[in-house]
């Protein structure tokens, strides 16, 4: 078993999807085991996006991300990083195949929906961000 940390960005939260990107992780036997919205500050955003912090995105970039409310969940599946992965999409919607939620739902390649860990590293260093030991249920 594989965990990993899915956030619906705010445009996800803002298009009421919510239901939506839950019901596709459920469908696809991905199992949440700890779910909370949240609102980031602008600090809490640049240290949780600090690996991108020489990039030219990366003020607007956590505006972004602390400009609503998000939904930060740790996800458990057999390959799970992976598999999240998939069902998001490439970072570039318009390069995103057919029936991803980015491809379904983003409308820039900064206000892309959801976010997913990459690697089992930053599943852990992610998950730690946002959740306490007690507050994860699986
Ligand atoms: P990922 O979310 O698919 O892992 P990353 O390269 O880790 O993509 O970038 C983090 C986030 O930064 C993206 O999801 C997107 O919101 C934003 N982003 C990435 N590349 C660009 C860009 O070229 N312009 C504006 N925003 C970008
Ligand atoms: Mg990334």
């Amino acid at each position: 078993m594989e965990r990993t940390l899915s956030i619906i960005k705010p445009d996800g939260v803002k298009q009421g999807l919510i239901g939506e990107v839950v019901r596709r992780f459920e469908k696809n036997g991905i199992r949440i085991i700890a779910m909370k919205m949240i609102r980031m500050t602008k600090n809490q955003a640049k240290g949780f996006y600090a690996v991108h912090e020489k990039r030219p995105f990366f003020d607007s970039l956590t505006d972004f991300m602390s400009s609503g409310p998000v939904v930060v969940m740790v996800l458990e599946a057999d390959d799970v990083i992976a598999k999240n992965r998939t069902l998001m999409g490439a970072t570039n919607f318009e390069e995103a195949a057919e029936g991803t939620i980015r491809r379904d739902f983003a409308t820039d390649i900064e206000k892309n929906v959801v976010h997913g860990s990459d690697s089992p590293e930053t599943a852990a260093f992610e998950i730690g961000y946002f959740f306490n030991a007690f507050e994860i249920a699986g």
